[in-house]
């Protein structure tokens, strides 16, 4: 395993992490431990990617059909046949193979109603023996606007992509935009041109070129074409383009696969370190607001607070309802407080407003005097949160330095 990325796993393991962040984290960590190479196919709805995936491994495992269908993150990986299905809320099932289409087709799981977050199929493949992990994805652009949701989150978790395009039409201007998302996210993207069996030799020599430079304009890099029949591979693998494909797939897990690995294994750090540094850049911005602001704001909940000592010192001429809107009054600048103050301090002052609003004459006196010193108090913990989030926004500058190097 790579040590810089190691250390700067371990380093970003040790900050203060929300769940999603930590998620990745753990994944990087699986990943850089168990050698696998996930490659998936991507692109728009029925372009044939399930078909395509099931001719890879030899076999009907995936639900295909002429209407958008595969609506959750289907893997695919070496094993003794079984499948288990993983739910949103973390939760596990282990189910027989044939029980996979209700579980990720949208006949059968309509708008993936049954929460499933993803199923994973073992299979005895000898093509995925040598570590590669094939994922289907949902199809994007479909009705079902789910279904690019899905396929759209998982787009970080690929090492290399399949870009599934179909012969009856070739690219279109959304196709080549997610063709240049996915190859700024995923360190290696190959075409796949399926539906081949409806073109001639010539027509088929003719649009490979066309793709070709389209993409070389687009990205200013050119990426390989595999012209594929998925649905007639099996007659012929040579002939319909499968044979190609399978011996790339193959040969590139063997050269390649540890460097794209750890390519991919970096890009998702550094997003992490990313996504970090830009919440924390935004919550020291806001604490840099005018202080003086930020003292107004604590000021009209006080005058709020004496307010109310004094009326309440009134007790007997005082209607309710005073009590009721000064309350009201109270809690509004609260609210603006809670956007600008760190939790606990609004929690306090809010405690302040409910004890004076309950209180007896002197209690409220010393309440309001306790609710003055919060001002300071409030003040003293925004600087010290400001410390610690310049000290954070530092060490993750020199993470980011640790994962990508510049000379
Ligand atoms: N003629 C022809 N049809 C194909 C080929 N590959 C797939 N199909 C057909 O195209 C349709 C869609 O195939 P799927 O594999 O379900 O497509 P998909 O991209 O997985 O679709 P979604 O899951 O909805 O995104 C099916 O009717 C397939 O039989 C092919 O090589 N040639
Ligand atoms: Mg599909």
């Amino acid at each position: 395993m790579s040590s810089p990325l190691l250390l700067a796993l371990r380093r970003l393991e040790a900050l203060d992490l929300q769940p999603s962040h930590r998620e990745v984290l753990e994944e990087v960590r699986s990943r850089l431990s168990r050698g696998r190479l996930y490659v998936a196919a991507v692109g728009e709805f029925k372009r044939g990617k399930s078909t395509l995936l099931n001719a890879l491994v030899g076999s009907l495992v995936l639900p295909t059909g002429a209407l958008p269908l595969t609506n959750v993150i289907t893997l695919l990986e070496h094993g003794e046949p079984g499948l288990t299905v993983t739910f949103r809320d973390g939760s596990t099932r282990d189910l027989p193979i044939d029980q996979l289409q209700s579980f990720v087709s949208e006949d059968l799981n309509p708008g993936n109603r049954l929460q499933v977050r993803w199923a994973l199929v073992r299979c005895p493949s000898p093509f995925l023996q040598g570590g590669l992990v094939l994922v289907d994805t949902p199809g994007f652009e479909s009705l079902h606007s789910s279904q690019t949701q899905e396929a759209r989150e998982y787009l970080p978790r690929i090492d290399l992509a399949l870009f599934a395009l179909s012969v009856d039409s070739p690219m279109s201007a959304r196709e080549m935009a997610l063709l240049k998302d996915l190859s700024s996210t995923v360190p290696e993207v190959i075409l796949v041109l399926n539906k081949i069996d409806f073109l001639s030799r010539d027509e088929l020599d003719r649009m490979i070129r066309y793709l070709s430079s389209a993409v070389e304009r687009e990205l200013s890099r050119p990426l390989p074409v595999f012209p594929v029949s998925a649905r007639l591979s099996h007659q012929d693998p040579f002939a319909w383009g499968l044979a190609a494909l399978r011996e790339h797939l193959s040969s590139t897990l063997k050269s390649q696969g540890t460097r794209i690995q750890l390519s991919a294994n970096e890009r998702r750090l550094l997003s992490v370190v990313g996504s970090i540094s830009a919440s924390a850049s935004v919550e020291l911005d806001s604490l840099r607001q005018p202080v003086q602001v930020l003292k107004d704001r604590i000021d009209r909940f006080l005058s709020g607070v004496e307010e109310l000592r004094l009326r309440r010192s009134d007790a007997e001429a005082l209607v309710m309802k005073d009590v009721d809107s000064l309350v009201a009054r109270m809690d509004r600048e609260l609210d603006r407080l809670r956007r600008d103050l760190p939790d606990l301090v609004v929690q306090r002052l809010q405690d302040q407003a409910r004890r004076i609003s309950a209180s007896s004459r002197g209690d409220m006196a010393r309440a309001a005097e306790e609710a003055m010193d919060l001002k300071s108090a409030a003040q003293d913990r925004l600087e010290e949160r400001g410390r610690e989030l310049t000290h954070l926004l530092r060490q993750l500058e020199e993470i980011e330095r640790e994962i990508s190097p510049r000379d």
